[in-house]
């Protein structure tokens, strides 16, 4: 298992995260990457390298090139108009409403998001760029002939869509490393997402399109973020009819309803003909964790990793959420340990 982590995700440490009616100090924070990182070395995955210094053309070809070069420059819009504070996302384009991006940064910010909740501060692109390069080069340890990859990324990214930041992320990770993984010779790949909420970016990313399957596990959005995407009748469309699926479950799911979701997406991806699967990782799933309702426990981690291995195809996985506990780093490593078990 190549380990690939960036000490720049430190760039990104906002001091607000609105929630529950208060500015509170945000549950996606450096913190995170450290634990993992220790509990991974912990656990014996020692081969941890830097990312390659990957430039954004694979991103452009999952994002609309004007929302990544928004992102480059909100920070410095923000701080050119004015203000103090982090820049916060406060009006939104809704229903009947014109999608034309505003010159306005504060109009042009809420057109871009998909939430509130993502404060964007000076150094967060940048750190995105690195979490995104992290996934770059964990798809290229697969191009290279190679079964496992642990991309180490943060901020994470799988509710970043084609043309949205929101739920802690910018750019999508394990969207762009599903693209580097065809762009590099893959005909079909597969994105599993196993975080606790909804991959809602990654379904945007790759709805209409037939050569990524994506699949995601997670809280029902009739009660959990991103509340808006998710539902089990959402299959694709045109070219990606049939290649989305969707298990939205309820809150106090356990590992035995849980695992058969995942059984069943495992054989879909199969059935669809993926040559690898990105695995967009949160261990927000974890029965303490601070802002999720499953209740899958340290162990179930590991019977996570083995049946995904099962499946037989190569894995590179993607770091997505998981908050505030002390045991996320040995629950991201029992997910590796099963994977090479
Ligand atoms: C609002 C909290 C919104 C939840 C964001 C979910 C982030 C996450 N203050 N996504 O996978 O873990
Ligand atoms: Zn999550």
């Amino acid at each position: 298992m190549r380990v690939i982590y960036s000490e720049d995700h430190k760039l990104r440490d906002a001091k607000t995260e609105l929630h529950d009616g208060q500015l509170v100090t945000p549950f996606e924070a450096p913190f995170r990457a450290e634990w993992i990182l220790a509990a991974v070395r912990e656990a014996g995955f020692t081969d941890v390298v830097a990312p390659e210094a990957h430039g954004l053309e694979t991103a452009r070809k999952v994002h609309d090139p004007a929302y990544l070069e928004f992102l480059a420059t909100v920070w410095d819009r923000w701080v050119a108009a004015g203000y103090k504070g982090e820049a916060i996302a406060n009006s939104f384009p809704v229903r009947r409403t014109s999608q034309r991006v505003p010159e306005n940064i504060v109009g042009a910010i809420g057109h871009y998001a998909n939430a509130a909740d993502t404060s964007i501060t000076k150094g967060s692109y940048e750190a995105a760029i690195a979490s995104t390069r992290c996934a770059m080069t964990g798809a290229d340890w697969l191009n290279a002939g190679n079964r496992f990859a642990f991309a180490l990324c943060r901020p994470p990214g799988h509710h970043a869509g084609i043309d949205l930041f929101g739920g802690y992320c910018f750019i999508n990770n394990s969207g762009v490393a599903a693209q580097r993984l065809l762009d590099r010779g893959a005909r079909k790949v597969a994105v599993l997402d196993v975080d606790f909420h909804h991959g809602n970016g990654t379904q945007d990313l790759f709805y209409r399109r037939g050569d990524v399957f994506t699949a995601s596990l997670h809280g029902d959005p009739i009660h959990a973020f991103p509340y808006f995407l998710g539902h089990a009748d959402e299959e694709g469309e045109g070219q990606g009819q049939g290649a989305n699926r969707n298990y939205p479950m309820a809150p106090g799911t356990t590992f035995d309803v849980w695992s058969a979701a995942l059984a069943d997406a495992l054989s879909r991806i199969k059935a669809f003909g993926a040559e690898a699967i990105v695995v967009a990782l949160g261990v927000d799933t974890f029965e303490h964790d601070p802002i999720s309702f499953f209740k899958l426990k340290s162990e179930d981690f590991v019977r996570m990793g083995e049946m995904i291995s099962a499946a037989g195809l190569p894995v590179v996985t993607c770091m997505e959420g998981g908050y505030g506990v002390p045991e996320i780093g040995l629950n991201v490593a029992n997910v590796l340990k099963g994977l090479e078990a």
